[in-house]
């Protein structure tokens, strides 16, 4: 079967020839407005981006490449003991459009594993951060270093032609999420672990599973759980802040690993990513001042009316594009349904779903009164002892890996220039209003 490279090289020649006819032959089609509300409004809904590797319907949620999650259990290459789609399939999936084969996954799983091992400086550098540092912060640094080495850069240095652009991109975001695990494992021993534990890759074990055992987590359903995680958050179009940060400054032709460490820093915001972080931290608060680990529906409604008197946002509900629950939550529901099903936090997190979207409902504000993907996220990690929540942005962090490197190997594929809209200030607008 062809690797991974052969199969992109292909598509890529085919592929640029496809959307240089449509883009010059549809050049000046309109396919939007832009309305003053929209500027005002965090550019909601306004169609200005590309994404080659994922799409979301706000009725239905994300499909990959075309595939439902659903279909990504159904189709995608497993391990021989799992249920759970793997990563390294998911990647394949984001990169080419095709589902990989058991072998063609495997021989992603076994680069990334020969390609795991970190350099001195970075791990000398992670281990000098202080451990109250955030998490995503020392991410955000540890993936900032590696640039060091970018093949991209040194390529580009030598005067790379920029049609090659794409694969220099393709090798260094091969190097980077090779490494991802080893990194986010070692702030983890060191902020949990008193700086100990395994940090050794055992090539016998996927790139989840190699995860996993460095943050000392042996339990084979954590295993999956983590497959299912690092699956489902990979991508979620172009629109969110990682992903349009991570285009953003990959426009800039910046390497790969400055590009998606500027979109972690994005996803480390409370609004973002974070949210995985701020429900656990929600809930525990709740726990604590209800006084039961499975508080009864008519208190924790009470609860969630205080904490919006509080003028706070209930995390985990609501979102900016999507208009009915996620299916990402559903697919972490049915995975609680099957190895926690009797739970506490589990239990909880069902009243939580119940209790929440008439609430926002009822202040005929909020446009999705549904849960996200981070309503779920973190019950799952507690049950199998991951009580750290400030590590769950984290695991985000490296599941979005997949899918914000996969997006900017295609625009560099197809020579997307620098990004540089239009901004206007207030009397600007004000002129052109009066001009319509
Ligand atoms: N709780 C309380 N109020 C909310 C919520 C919520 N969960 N969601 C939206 N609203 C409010 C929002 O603050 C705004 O209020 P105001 O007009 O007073 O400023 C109003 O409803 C309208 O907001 P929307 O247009 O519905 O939402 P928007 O697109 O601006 O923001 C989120 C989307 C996701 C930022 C917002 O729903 C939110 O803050 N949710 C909680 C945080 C969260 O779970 N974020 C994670 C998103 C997923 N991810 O992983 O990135
Ligand atoms: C994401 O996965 O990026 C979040 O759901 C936020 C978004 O899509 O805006």
């Amino acid at each position: 079967k062809a690797d991974l490279r052969t199969v992109v090289a292909e598509q890529v020649k085919s592929e640029r020839a496809r959307v240089k006819k449509f883009a010059v032959e549809k050049a000046n089609t309109k396919i939007g407005e832009v309305t003053v509300s929209q500027i005002y409004g965090g550019m909601r809904g306004i169609p200005a981006l590309l994404c080659e590797t994922s799409s979301l319907d706000p009725e239905e949620g994300i499909r990959f490449r075309g595939l439902t999650i659903q279909d990504l259990y159904d189709k995608l290459p497993k391990l021989e003991c799992g249920e759970e789609p793997l990563p390294e399939a998911v990647f394949w999936l984001l990169m080419t459009g095709k589902i990989p084969s058991k072998e063609q996954a495997k021989m992603i799983t076994d680069e990334w594993n020969d390609k795991a091992e970190l350099p001195d400086y970075v791990k000398k550098l992670i281990d000098d951060m202080p451990t109250d540092l955030h998490p995503m912060s020392q991410l955000s640094i540890a993936v900032t270093s590696l640039n060091k080495d970018s093949q991209f850069m040194k390529a580009y240095k030598k005067g790379l032609k920029k049609l090659d652009f794409w694969k220099y991109s393709l090798e260094d975001t091969m190097t980077l999420i090779a490494k991802l695990p080893n990194i986010a494992a070692r702030i983890y021993r060191n902020m949990y672990r008193g700086g100990k534990g395994c940090d050794e890759i055992d090539k016998k074990l996927d790139w989840s599973g190699n995860f996993a055992r460095m943050m000392d987590y042996e339990d084979p359903i954590f295993h999956e759980l983590l497959r299912l995680y690092l699956s489902i958050h990979c991508d979620h179009d172009s629109g969110n802040v990682s992903s349009h940060t991570t285009h953003l400054v990959a426009s800039a032709l910046s390497d790969p690993f400055i590009s998606y460490a500027a979109g972690l820093n994005g996803l480390a915001g409370p609004l973002h990513g974070l949210a995985n972080q701020e429900v656990l931290v929600w809930i525990e608060k709740m726990r604590k001042e209800l006084g039961s680990e499975n508080p009864p529906e008519d208190q924790v409604r009470d609860y969630v009316q205080k904490t919006l008197k509080a003028g706070q946002v209930i995390p985990g509900f609501g979102h900016a594009e999507l208009r009915k629950i996620d299916p990402r939550y559903t697919a972490q529901q049915d995975f609680a349904k099957v190895y926690l099903p009797n739970y506490e936090g589990f239990l909880l997190v069902n009243t939580i779903f119940k209790v929440v979207p008439p609430i926002l409902e009822s202040l005929g504000k909020v446009k999705n009164p549904w849960p996200n993907v981070d309503a779920h996220s973190g019950t799952l990690l507690m049950y199998f002892g991951m009580k750290e929540m400030q590590f769950y942005t984290v695991l985000f962090g490296v599941s979005r890996a997949l899918g914000v490197l996969s997006s900017i190997t295609w625009h560099r594929a197809f020579v997307i220039p620098i990004e540089r809209p239009k901004s206007y200030t207030t009397e600007d607008l004000m002129e052109l209003v009066k001009k319509q």
